[in-house]
């Protein structure tokens, strides 16, 4: 029967699991246990031991950020189990090592990333980290290509495609809190005080709205790929120089533009942000630009490398292409053109939710200053609607990250 842990109860608990007990050394009443989890929905503990620590991260019945009002199901556990399992084996090295799983508990132990910190704080606090760009772009360009038709047979993706489609209240999640929430009045929502003429005219954009839905329809129903599905800069652990991706519960196959889109916005977030953080942002904000380009560039180039050295799936074969003299890199260049228009709209809108609709960024929500914070959050909301309305304007990472600078010297209210 599932029993939350808690911090008195988890040795006792955890203990008695030997692949933990063996790792960790020593008697489980010495362990040192610590609660850490600030996320929105899970417990997390950091359990030291003898010879080593482990991460124990369990589901609760409900979101934890509103409480058992919003009962949510513990079988998220299981997906996120084998999200971190594929993700293991389509891009090697890239998330934390699963230790045991534990179905019924709806509990996960994992590898302790030691000394790495949630990349949202390093980059509220200004800090670099070397090679962001390559690794993300790389992480998103492998999950994309190996979990979707141009690697995996059609009986594979299916069973995959049938199994993870067991996941149903997390998506839904999405679909309310990302795509449908911040374009009205929704009871959850919340926004800066100030920024209310920017949300109305927002909100008054048919134009606009009826993009959202459109790809929010792409997000529900295209399973080309396996998605991280929450890819932000809290799901991103990383120290001055090493980065793992961390926390795939809302994992569900979708668009491949879908995780590069938002991780996009999390950048522009924390770039937007900027100058509540520190005196002289400019430097910092570069960076963070550097990173984006980084990061398209990286997913480009690794995409193309997968698709000309590992396309062995039922899409785009062989035999049409390179067996009767023809390059398939056309058929390459239309994908990479749909998953960058896909990426920008995807991207508008995670900018407009941690805005608009229930849980916030601490990039923004930092911010003490009320009216600075809406000054800041309305060039973020109004880039994020350019970016899904103008989508076909912006035609590389460069028209982006011009885009980002001209929207930060611009003030909206
Ligand atoms: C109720 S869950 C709110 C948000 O937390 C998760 O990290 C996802 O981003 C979700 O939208
Ligand atoms: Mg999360």
């Amino acid at each position: 029967e599932y029993q939350a842990l808690t911090v008195e109860t988890l040795s006792g608990r955890v203990g008695q699991i030997d692949a933990v007990a063996k790792r960790l050394g020593g008697p489980p009443d010495t362990w040192q246990v610590r609660e850490v989890g600030d996320g929105n929905l899970n417990l997390v503990f950091i359990v030291e031991g003898a010879q080593d620590s482990v991460i124990v991260k369990q589901a609760l019945p409900y979101v934890r950020l509103v409480g058992d009002s919003w009962p949510l199901p513990l079988y998220r556990a299981f997906y996120e189990h084998h999200a971190l399992t594929r993700q293991a084996a389509r891009a090697p090295g890239t998330v934390p090592a699963v230790i045991f799983f534990d179905e019924t508990q709806a509990m996960i132990v994992m590898e302790y990333l030691r000394p790495h910190v949630i990349l949202r704080r390093k980059l509220i606090a200004g800090e670099k980290v070397a090679g962001l760009g390559q690794f993300c772009g790389q992480f998103c360009a492998r999950t994309a290509f190996r979990g979707s038709e141009l690697s995996m047979s059609s009986p594979d993706k299916k069973a995959d495609v049938a199994l993870f489609a067991g996941n149903v209240e997390i998506p839904a999640i999405t679909e309310a809190l990302v795509f449908t929430d911040p374009y009205f009045a929704a009871e959850m929502n919340n926004h800066t005080p100030g920024l209310d003429p920017v949300v109305a005219a927002l909100r008054a954009d048919v134009t606009l709205k009826t993009r959202v839905q459109a790809m929010l329809m792409k997000f529900a129903a295209n399973t080309e790929t396996m998605l991280h599905g929450d890819l932000h800069s809290g799901s991103i652990m990383a120290t001055e120089d090493e980065i793992r991706v961390i926390d795939p519960e809302f994992v569900q196959y979708g668009p491949m533009g879908f995780d590069i889109g938002m991780l996009m916005a999390n950048y522009l977030m924390a770039y937007f942000s900027q100058p509540a953080h520190r005196g002289d942002p400019g430097p910092y904000q570069r960076w963070i630009l550097d990173v984006i380009t980084e990061t398209c560039a990286a997913f480009t180039a690794e995409f193309r490398h997968l698709w000309a050295t590992e396309r062995t799936g039922m899409l785009y074969p062989r035999s049409l292409f390179e067996d009767q003299g023809h390059s398939a890199d056309p058929a390459c260049s239309a994908m990479l053109d749909t998953i960058w228009q896909d990426a920008l709209q995807f991207c508008g809108i995670e900018m407009h939710r941690r805005c608009l609709s229930l849980a916030h960024n601490a990039d923004f929500e930092e911010i003490a200053d009320v009216a600075l914070r809406a000054r800041l959050e309305a060039r973020n909301l109004k880039m994020g609607a350019h970016l899904i309305v103008a989508t076909a304007t912006i035609a590389s990472p460069q028209a982006l990250t011009d885009m980002a600078e001209k929207f930060n010297a611009e003030e909206f209210l």
